[in-house]
Parts: C-alpha cells; structure tokens; sequence
C-alpha cells in the first residue's frame, strides 16, 4: 500500500519540492491550496481548498485523504507584510496550525490511527539572537508578527504532542531558497533583477538592509530534512540549516557576478524596505540533524545563487522573446 501524504501549502516553493521527492519515494501526494487566487475553478486532482484563516473543512479533508504522514507548509510566510497584517498573519500562519492539530487530533480519535505531523518552524523565531549559532535550546525572541505567530504554532506542536500523545514534530529551517523562491523574498528579487538587468531590460535594484546576514540553503535539500523528521521512531524538533552565514551584500556580490557584473553600479537603498524591527544575523548549528538524521546540505552558497541566477535568465529571455513578438 502507497502511504499518503497531505501538503498544506503545496503551491509554495517547499510545497514544489516536497511533492517531488514524496512522489520519487512512491508517496500518494495530497495538497491543500487556499482560495485566494482569482478566477479559480475547480481543485486539480488531488488538491483541497482551505483558508486556514477559517478552516472550516478541515475535517472532511482529513477524512477524504486519510493521511499517514501530514507536512504543514501553509502560512502568510513573508516576514516584511506580516507588519502590514499582522492579525491575518496570526491567523494563517498561527492559529492556522492549531485549527489543523485539533482537527487532526479529532480525526485521530474517530479513525484510531496514528498520523505524523510536521510543523514547518522558522529560525525567525530566534530573532533577536542571544548566542550564535543557534541550536534546538537556543531561546527565542521574535522579532515580527510573522515570528510570534510561528512560536505559537511551535509550542502548539509540542503541546498536543506532550498532552496528546500524538507524533508532531518542528523542524525549525533556515532560510531556503530555489528558482521557485517567490519573487518578494530577497535572494529571488535579487536574481530576477540580475537577469533583467543584464538583458538590458531594467537599471536599478532598489533593496533594504545589505548588511543582514542570514543562513542560505537549496530549498531542494531542506524537503529531505522535512522527509526525515517524520522517519525516526520519536517524535522530536530540529534546526536545519547548513551553519554558514553571508550578508546580503554577500549575495548581491556572488548573483551580479555570476553574469560578469559588479551589483554597485546598479543597487541603491530605499527605506520603504527597511523592517520596524530586523533579525540582524542568522545562523545554524545542524549538528543534531547531521548526528540523528544523518542529514547535510549539498548545494553551497555559491552554487545556489548561481543556479537561481541561471534560471531567472532563461525565464527572463523567454519573457523578452514573448514580449518582442507581442509588440
Ligand atoms: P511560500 O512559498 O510562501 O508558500 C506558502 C504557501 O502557503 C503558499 O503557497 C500559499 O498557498 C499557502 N497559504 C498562504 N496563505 C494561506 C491561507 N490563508 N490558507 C491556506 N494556504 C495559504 O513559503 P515556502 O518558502 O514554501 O515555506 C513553506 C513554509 O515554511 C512556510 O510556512 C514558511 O513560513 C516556512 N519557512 C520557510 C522558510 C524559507 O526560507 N523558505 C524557512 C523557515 C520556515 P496558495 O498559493 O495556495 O495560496
Ligand atoms: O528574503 P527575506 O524577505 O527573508 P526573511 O525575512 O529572512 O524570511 C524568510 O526566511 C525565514 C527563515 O529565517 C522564513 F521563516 C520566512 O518565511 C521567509 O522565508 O529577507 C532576508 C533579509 C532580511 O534581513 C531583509 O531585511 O534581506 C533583507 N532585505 C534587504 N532588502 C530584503 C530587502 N528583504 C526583502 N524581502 N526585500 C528587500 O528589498
């Protein structure tokens, strides 16, 4: 028998890569989209709808699906808006999670079967860091909507894990990124500029604060590490991440140069992208993850803005290749 996996925010980029290596390990792959795309019709196969803002129908997904293994991607994921809104961002991204544990822990008693549950945790949630790297015992202090409202969802997880009995894990991942990145996120504004600069189809990048550093990986080899968490024989949380860090500025210097140009020409800074409250520095001690699930990253930083930059160029020739022939 096929084992069934149930992908909340299986349209993200996490969603993309994990149903990919779902589907090579011989998974039956669900997912849950939300609503608010306009001039949406009817779910794809194998696709539900649900606002976790509500979420209503939860339950008769559950029992539609009737997962062994469920990954909690969904959330208003965007550090920047959450300041905008914070509520709906609480909503989503917090009590979002704790609508889907107590539908599934309803599911759970009513089915009497046991359904493993992955929380995806951020290491925003170390925010204001106190030591460096951060580890599973490093203690939180979040600094946006965003990274309160992912707290909450984590001590839910450990919540109905301790008070239920129930497998639920956190996997706390540092940022990931890919071609699927979306574009409002900085590595992925950063190469979609390179490429429309170097096709000569835009003169400036306008950005925030360069001088963040953050922990960068392959989106690609972090939906391993969620595969993994759900694996072992105990319900348990991890920090992935590769323990490196780079600045912004960093990567501005590694995606202009992959195409032979120097970024200093073409940024400049505008306020409007600067955060109420920023997380200066991120980054990860993975050693438990490399000791329990004999997890490490394969992509380096290097590679990874290099590979983003290449497929944002072969996107961005297509675009200008559509748009001549339109014009
Ligand atoms: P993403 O690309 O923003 O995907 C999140 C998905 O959540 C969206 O595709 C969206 O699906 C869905 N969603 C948003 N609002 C929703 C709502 N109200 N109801 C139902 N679904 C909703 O994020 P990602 O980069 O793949 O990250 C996946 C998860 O990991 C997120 O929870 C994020 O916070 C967390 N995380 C990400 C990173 C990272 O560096 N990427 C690091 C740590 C943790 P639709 O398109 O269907 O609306
Ligand atoms: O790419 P970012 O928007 O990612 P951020 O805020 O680190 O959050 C991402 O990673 C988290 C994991 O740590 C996830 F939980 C979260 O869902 C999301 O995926 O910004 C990275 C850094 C920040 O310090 C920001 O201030 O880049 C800085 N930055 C500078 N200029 C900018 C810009 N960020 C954005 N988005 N846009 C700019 O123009």
């Amino acid at each position: 028998m096929k084992r069934v996996a149930l992908i909340t925010g299986i349209n993200g980029q996490d969603g993309y890569y994990l149903s990919r290596f779902l589907k090579s390990k011989d998974y039956d792959v669900h997912g849950i989209t939300s609503c608010s795309k306009p001039g949406i019709g009817e779910p794809p196969e194998n696709c539900y709808y649900c606002d976790f803002a509500e979420g209503s129908n939860l339950n008769q997904i559950l029992g539609t699906v009737q997962p062994d293994e469920i990954y909690h991607l969904a959330a208003q994921s965007h550090v920047r808006l959450s300041f905008d809104i914070p509520v709906y961002t609480a909503e989503v991204t917090g009590v979002g999670t704790l609508r889907l544990l107590e539908a599934l822990r309803y599911y759970e008693e009513q089915s009497q079967k046991k359904i493993r549950f992955y929380q995806a945790s951020s290491s925003e949630m170390f925010g204001k860091v106190v030591e460096s790297p951060q580890s599973e015992t490093t203690p939180f202090h979040p600094r946006s909507p965003y990274a309160c409202a992912k707290v909450f969802s984590y001590w839910q997880t450990i919540n109905y894990r301790e008070s239920y009995g129930m497998y639920a894990c956190n996997g706390i991942l540092f940022n990931h990124e890919s071609p699927r990145r979306g574009e409002a996120f900085v590595t992925r504004k950063i190469t979609k500029a390179v490429a429309r600069i170097k096709l000569e189809m835009q003169d400036k990048l306008y950005l925030g604060n360069i001088d963040a550093k953050r922990d960068w990986g392959f989106a690609g080899d972090y939906v391993e590490a969620m595969w993994l968490i759900l694996q072992q024989d105990k319900p348990d949380d991890f920090v992935i991440g590769t323990g490196k860090t780079h600045s912004v500025r960093e990567f501005l210097e590694a995606a202009f140069g992959a195409v032979d140009l120097d970024w200093k020409q073409y940024v400049e800074i505008d306020p409007q992208y600067y955060r109420p409250a920023e997380v200066e520095l991120l980054c990860a001690d993975p050693s438990k993850a490399r000791q329990k699930l004999n997890w490490e990253p394969k992509v380096s930083f290097e590679e990874l803005a290099r590979l983003m930059v290449e497929a944002d160029m072969r996107l961005t020739q297509q675009e200008k290749i559509l748009s001549e022939a339109s014009s």
